[in-house]
């Protein structure tokens, strides 16, 4: 029987569809950017997208990476830029929060192994539903970012 496990499969992917199941809550654009030389402190983006019934709130962020991860979020202000820490975000059904440059972005503090371009990284995002876990490769930052 050798197109049985194909057949199964089959039925496994239409069953997917009918009930348009998934992960109520995917993470997708991870750019974790890599310290600068004589820096410990990376920068991390993405979007977390919401597919779920109910608001969620993410309240931290660690990575084994780093000693620290805060969320922040960069206003310009009289055309002052500030960053401030984000204790919490929160992201309503169907809604999608994006971390990017020069708005919200995670704050890699302290890198505690290796994190020159090319290493990897992982990024655990918790949120009051469960517990995200992302793995990204350091890039190199860019000389505008
Ligand atoms: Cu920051």
């Amino acid at each position: 029987m050798r197109f049985l496990p194909l057949l199964l499969s089959l039925l496994v992917f239409i069953g997917a569809c009918e009930k348009e199941q998934g992960p109520p809550v995917v993470i997708s654009d991870v750019r974790v950017l890599a310290p600068m030389p004589g820096s410990t402190m990376g920068v991390g983006y993405m979007s977390i997208v919401n597919r779920g019934e109910e608001t969620i709130t993410v309240d931290a962020v660690s990575s084994p990476q780093f000693e620290k991860v805060e969320m922040h979020e960069t206003t310009i202000t009289d055309g002052i830029s500030r960053m401030r820490r984000l204790d919490h975000v929160q992201i309503q059904s169907g809604a999608t929060a994006v971390f990017e440059a020069g708005g919200k972005h995670l704050m890699l503090m302290g890198a505690t192994s290796d994190t020159a371009p090319g290493s990897p990284v992982t990024l655990e995002i918790n949120h009051n539903n469960g517990l995200l876990i992302v793995s990204a490769t350091m890039q190199a930052r860019l000389p505008a970012e």
